[in-house]
């Protein structure tokens, strides 16, 4: 995970399936990480049901543009914990 100022950042937490191993988060931190906006990503793993991937943002980022970064490194978003 990037250094970071917690005070400026936006917090995001998305739910996603499909992920296994170590390899799938760094496949998924990968992709999220590739977002201008995104200054880190933590992932909990939950082999088998929703590990919730938390993304930290210097701006809010669109739920089509993280379900396109997920998707795009092979795994599904199945729902966000925004509240
Ligand atoms: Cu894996």
């Amino acid at each position: 995970m990037k250094e970071e100022d917690e005070m400026s950042n936006e917090i995001q937490e998305v739910l996603v399936t499909g992920m296994t191993c170590a390899h799938c988060v760094a496949s998924v931190t990968e992709e999220l990480s590739e977002l201008p906006e995104v200054r880190g990503v933590t992932v909990d793993l939950r082999v088998g049901g929703e590990s919730r991937v938390t993304i930290v943002t210097s701006a809010p980022v669109g739920d089509d543009r993280i379900r396109s970064a997920v998707e795009e490194a092979g795994y599904a978003v199945a729902g966000s914990t925004a509240e």
